[in-house]
């Protein structure tokens, strides 16, 4: 038994791209269309608790805009959302959202180490492409064996349907694999699958319940930059790297 693959989020993992990307976007569709919703940081921290943007708009409908009706509701938050979504890429091409600490340095030394690398998210397609073209160039999105992203399973993320999709089409078992998340959604999706996980927090998820993580981090660190354990057995790692991760395997998977 060993270490084969690594299976990545993106948003929130690879970077603070629902703070500064999908709030942004989502608040810059509204305007667009002339509707005078407005999401606060503090609203969608909430409404993070629902996967998906078209889902999260209904629900924010729901529960905070219930005087809003649409006789075709269904059609009209999806043109939302796909403006949304048009605004997001235009945000990624401008360069609005970088990588979070360690991330491409981990990519790099897992790809020299013969890891495999896929990524199991629950945004559209587009916006991970848009993400790692524009982060680590266009190259990059060949670094990833599998991108699973929502739309190719019907219940997202806390559902596992991702995370087993992603494994099935690399044909790998989970004990084989270390997965990488931020959320609590995140974490139940990937334990779902039988995955062992490393969780980095950010400011939205950094209250989360994650039982299940083999180490939660403030982030990956770098050799110059430490990262801060949250919760986890003491190491002399400081930033994660490949011998961290095997270190973590040996004793958790
Ligand atoms: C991300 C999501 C997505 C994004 C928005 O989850 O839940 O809904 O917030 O993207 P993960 P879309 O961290 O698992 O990637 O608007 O494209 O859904
Ligand atoms: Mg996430």
């Amino acid at each position: 038994m060993s270490l084969e693959a690594l299976i990545f989020d993106v948003d929130g993992t690879l970077a603070n791209t629902e703070r500064d990307g999908h709030l942004v976007a989502f608040n810059l569709a509204f305007k667009e269309l002339g509707l005078d919703w407005v999401w606060s940081n503090e609203l969608y921290h909430e409404l993070l608790d629902v996967t998906g943007g078209q889902l999260r708009i209904k629900y924010y409908l729901k529960k905070y805009n219930l005087e809003f009706t649409h006789d075709d509701l269904d059609n009209f938050v999806a043109s939302i959302h796909a403006l949304k979504t048009k605004i997001y890429v235009r945000l990624m091409e401008e360069g609005a959202v970088p990588l979070r600490p360690g991330v491409e340095r981990l990519f790099d030394e897992a790809r020299t180490a013969g890891l495999r690398l896929a990524i199991a998210t629950t945004t559209t397609p587009t916006n991970v492409d848009a993400l790692i073209a524009n982060t680590l160039g266009r190259d990059a999105l060949d670094w990833f064996e599998v991108i699973g992203a929502g739309n190719v399973v019907p219940k997202l993320k806390p559902a596992g349907d991702i995370y087993h999709w992603v494994l099935e089409k690399m044909n790998i078992a989970p004990k084989n694999c270390i997965a990488f998340e931020d959320s609590h959604n995140g974490i139940v999706s990937a334990t779902d699958a039988n995955l062992k996980t490393l969780i980095t927090v950010n400011e939205y998820t950094q209250s989360h319940q994650f039982d299940d993580a083999m180490v939660i981090l403030n982030n990956l660190g770098e050799a110059d930059k430490p990262f801060t354990m949250i919760e986890g057995d003491s190491t002399n790692a400081t930033y994660v790297n490949v011998d961290y991760l095997k270190e973590l395997y040996a004793k958790y998977c």
